[in-house]
């Protein structure tokens, strides 16, 4: 299995799992700096032409929330709970962070973190108020629901946190205004505890052996 990646909060999804769980990937790096991801070899893995992207025999996986559920499917992992009842649970916070909560949040890591790294130029002052509003209106609602919980779904981690979490490891650097935010800061110090959301790709692993 093929695991098509580079250093992104969409990409920290699968290489988080798939370190989480054990799963026997080979990374591949896709750098977007180069355009590699453009070229016909990966277009044929991926046709959009973005990381994440699996590949596993003639399966060809894309969409970062597809690859978790690949992966902790195929290894019997917790990650996707074997409840229908919670599966349906992971499905509504994984549907609701890419239209709500990480797509604002990625907003800040796009302005503050990929735009300066690939000289795209300053951030932008409106891109960021209106990311601000929806940050907040959707960061409340997570607040809230982590209350009294260490995890998004029943009383385990399963894909649901990796991909909430996706955007949080770049708070800093991306300005994300997290601050009054408890409850989320308190989940993702404890992820931040995993060796493999901490760190998840091969290059970072490689380190830390
Ligand atoms: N919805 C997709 C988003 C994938 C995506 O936007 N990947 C970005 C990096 S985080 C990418 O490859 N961008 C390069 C491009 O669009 O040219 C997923 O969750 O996998």
């Amino acid at each position: 299995m093929q695991l098509y990646y580079f250093e992104t909060p969409n990409a920290r999804k699968p290489c988080a799992v798939a370190r989480h769980t054990g799963a026997p990937v080979e990374f591949v790096l896709v750098d977007l700096t180069k355009g590699e991801h453009k070229t016909p070899e990966f277009l044929d893995v991926n046709p959009n032409g973005k990381i994440p992207a699996l590949r596993d025999g003639d399966t060809r996986i894309w969409e970062s929330c597809a690859i978790m559920c690949y992966l902790a499917q195929k290894t019997g992992s917790d990650l996707w709970p074997a409840d229908p009842a919670k599966q349906v649970e992971v499905l509504r916070w994984l549907q609701w962070d890419t239209a709500h909560f990480s797509r604002h949040a990625q907003a800040f890591v796009f302005q503050h973190v990929i735009k300066p790294a690939f000289g795209l130029g300053d951030a932008d002052p409106a891109a960021l108020e209106e990311a601000t509003g929806f940050f907040h209106q959707f960061a409340g609602v997570l607040d809230n629901h982590l209350k009294r919980r260490d995890s998004l779904v029943g009383d385990g981690l399963t894909i649901a946190d990796f991909a909430v979490a996706s955007a949080l490891p770049y708070a800093e650097k991306a300005k994300m205004p997290l601050e009054g935010y408890a409850e989320i800061n308190r989940w993702h110090d404890a992820m931040m505890t995993l060796p493999a959301w901490r760190e998840p790709y091969p290059t970072e692993l490689a380190k830390s052996a």
